[in-house]
């Protein structure tokens, strides 16, 4: 049986979730959603990132300790989750003992392997971006991503990074797919031939952290502990487990191109270090911006996103997201751009098709899906494209091309549009020929069989919806497999219901 493990980063507890949250965590959604439709079985984990010193600032500016804080805080991300309806299998915190349990094991087997020593850090680190900063990186005295920086001298335990600029480069080059798009792939390749450096892993100026094993006056930097997440919600150390087994070699990290060095340089050398394999694949996309700037809490130039969802429903804004920016590049969120997709591409291409599709049955044959009679060339020209669908789509998920799986669907929304133009239903109805009669009910199932493969396929964009279409076509079997038998005829059709209302322009305002 094939299966999928698909993480989101964890968030870190330093602000509430925002839109740049939401659109990582439904992109991961989405695809998780999609490949339990194929039939594989999937993990999907999304968590929070609790420890370190940002955190802990955070906690004491709102004067709290941060035990509270990050049990207060990290209730808003498993609110996120519900109120974005997020399917994911497991919410993990870096707070539980398992994993402490599974960060120290990890520590533990990098000593055995020679891979930590003791030594003196003596550098800058950005808070904002929990990161050591070299110096030939620093701008203006700040960070490259505008952070303030700090000087920074104590006695920390080091990482031999530098061993495995070699091994990471030999398996980027026999892994091309490990990093995508092919831009942050070769970002990631020219800083590693740029050298590696030793890199500190521990921490001795604060407390908030999970303790070095053997040694408590260090607690472990917030990237090693944070990364071992993904593997704690495997099981780690138990690499024996079935569950280890099958999910770690079809991993898949969804993160955002602001952590890309963690994940793609950090992360699979700490593996590679540990014995284990690096993950399948990360995929890097880009940042919503605001004004031509990363929207983030620590600039405080956030949208919030359950607004969004209150004023125009869950559905459109996870479609909006998916549709909007091509996945893998920065885009700008807009509300005008927001309405503008909600009324073409939901109320007017799709929720019409479906509305004047299934009132027209529903009026004029009964409630019950019509039998086709002679399939002519047109309708099978129409049917084609929505089997098509099938491995199409499939290609742009196996790349996470989630604009395109989105673009590609609504090529059959606007083919189907095109054809009730072109067969008139109402015209076939109004004629007296008996034979008009029988092509109308052959347009209709036709269209009924293309409506059901286009919910069918939107059901993982916009579950909801997607589902309501379904229930109006009297569908149970809602799995790719069962796009395979064809509709039955005689089906029993429930009262169509407008499913996406357009919305007024002062929505917005
Ligand atoms: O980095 N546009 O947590 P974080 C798009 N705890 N995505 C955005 C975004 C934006 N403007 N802002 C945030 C951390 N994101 C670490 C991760 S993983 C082992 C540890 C999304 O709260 C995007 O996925 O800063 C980004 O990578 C992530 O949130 C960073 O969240
Ligand atoms: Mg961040």
């Amino acid at each position: 049986m094939t299966t999928r493990y698909i993480t989101t980063p964890i968030y870190y507890l330093n602000g509430e979730p925002h839109l740049g949250h939401v659109y990582t965590t439904i992109a991961a959604d989405v695809l998780a959603r999609y490949w339990r439709l194929t039939g594989a079985k999937v993990k999907f984990l999304v968590g929070t990132d609790e420890h370190g010193q940002k955190v802990a600032q955070a906690a004491y500016a709102a004067g709290e300790s941060p035990t509270t804080y990050v049990d207060r805080m990290s209730k808003l991300f498993v609110d996120m989750t519900h109120k974005i309806n997020a399917s994911n299998d497991v919410f993990i915190r870096t707070t539980e003992t398992r994993h402490h349990e599974a960060a120290q094991a990890l520590w533990k087997k990098l000593v055995q392997a020679g891979q930590i020593y003791e030594s003196t850090y003596a550098g800058w680190y950005a808070v904002r971006d929990e990161a050591y900063i070299e110096e030939s990186e620093i701008v203006e005295g700040k960070a490259p991503s505008g952070a303030e920086v700090e000087w920074m001298e104590e006695s920390s335990y080091f990482f031999r990074l530098s061993e495995w600029e070699r091994p990471l480069l030999d398996y980027y080059e026999e892994n091309p797919g490990a990093i995508a798009p092919v831009s942050r792939r070769n970002e990631v390749l020219s800083f590693i031939k740029g050298g590696l450096r030793d890199l500190s892993i521990s921490r001795t100026k604060f407390t908030w952290g999970i303790s070095v094993p053997d040694n408590p006056q260090h607690v472990m930097y917030v990237w090693i502990d944070a990364l071992t997440n993904y593997i704690t919600a495997l099981g780690y150390p138990n690499i024996e487990s079935k569950e280890f087994k099958e999910y770690w070699p079809e991993s898949l990290h969804l993160i955002g191109k602001d952590i890309l060095r963690f994940h793609a340089v950090y992360w699979p050398a700490f593996l590679m270090a540990a014995g284990l394999r690096p993950p399948k694949r990360i995929f890097a996309h880009g940042w919503l911006t605001c004004e031509g700037e990363k929207m983030s809490k620590s600039l405080g130039n956030v949208v919030d996103p359950f607004k969004l969802i209150e004023t125009y429903g869950l559905d459109p804004v996870r479609y909006f997201l998916m549709r909007e920016i091509p996945f893998g590049q920065d885009g700008t969120y807009s509300d005008m751009a927001l309405i503008q997709r909600i009324n073409s591409d939901l109320a007017n291409d799709l929720g019409n098709l479906v509305q004047r599709v299934l009132s027209f049955i529903h009026k004029n044959v009964g409630a019950h899906l019509p039998e086709p009679h002679e399939i002519l060339g047109v309708d099978q020209e129409i049917l084609a494209k929505a089997a098509h669908l099938h491995d199409l789509l499939r290609d742009d998920m196996e790349i996470q091309a989630l604009q395109a799986y989105c673009q590609h669907i609504w090529e059959v929304v606007a083919v189907a549009n095109r054809y009730v133009d072109s067969q008139k239903p109402w015209a076939l109805k109004k004629s007296s020929d008996p034979q008009d009669r029988l092509r109308m009910q052959t347009v209709l199932y036709v269209l009924a069989e293309v409506i059901r493969h286009i919910a069918i396929y939107v059901q993982p964009l916009m579950p909801e919806s997607a589902s309501k279409i379904l229930d109006q076509l009297g569908q149970k079997e809602r799995s790719f497999k069962d796009l395979k038998t064809p509709l039955k005829s005689g089906t029993s059709l429930n009262e169509p219901q407008p499913i996406f209302p357009r919305v007024e322009k002062e929505k917005g305002e």
